[in-house]
């Protein structure tokens, strides 16, 4: 009986620990968007994939690895122009289709800081 009883209360503490854990998960999750890398330098942008899933929010972090100053532009949004060492974060709300992307400063797309992000 009183083995019996310990495992009850056993069980309804875990069960207490699973209803407090699981909020939290299903929070995170829906927090979590899509996050996509950019590293920029002399002079090409680098990014950790240039295909999003779904429409929706995606969070670009600009990291500056040149020895130059460098922005980064996409669907209207850019980054402050980011010295060498620099980082930036930018969330954009991107619908379903093709978004180019470059580097603002003058003549620096032209010498390969372009390219697209398709969102499917
Ligand atoms: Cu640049």
């Amino acid at each position: 009986m009183r083995f019996s009883m310990r495992i009850a209360a056993l069980a309804a503490s875990v069960a207490a620990l699973v209803m407090v854990a699981t909020p939290a998960l299903a929070a995170r999750s829906h927090a979590t968007g899509k996050a996509i890398t950019v590293t920029a330098s002399e002079f090409k942008f680098k990014l950790s994939t240039t295909t999003v899933s779904a429409p929706g929010a995606v969070t670009f972090t600009v990291v500056n690895k040149g020895k130059i100053p460098h922005d980064f532009k996409i669907a209207g949004h850019k980054t402050p122009l980011l010295k060498p060492g620099k980082s930036a974060k930018m969330t954009v709300t991107l619908k379903k289709g093709k978004f180019p992307y470059l580097c603002t400063v003058a003549g620096h797309a032209a010498l390969g800081m372009k390219g697209t992000v398709t969102v499917k």
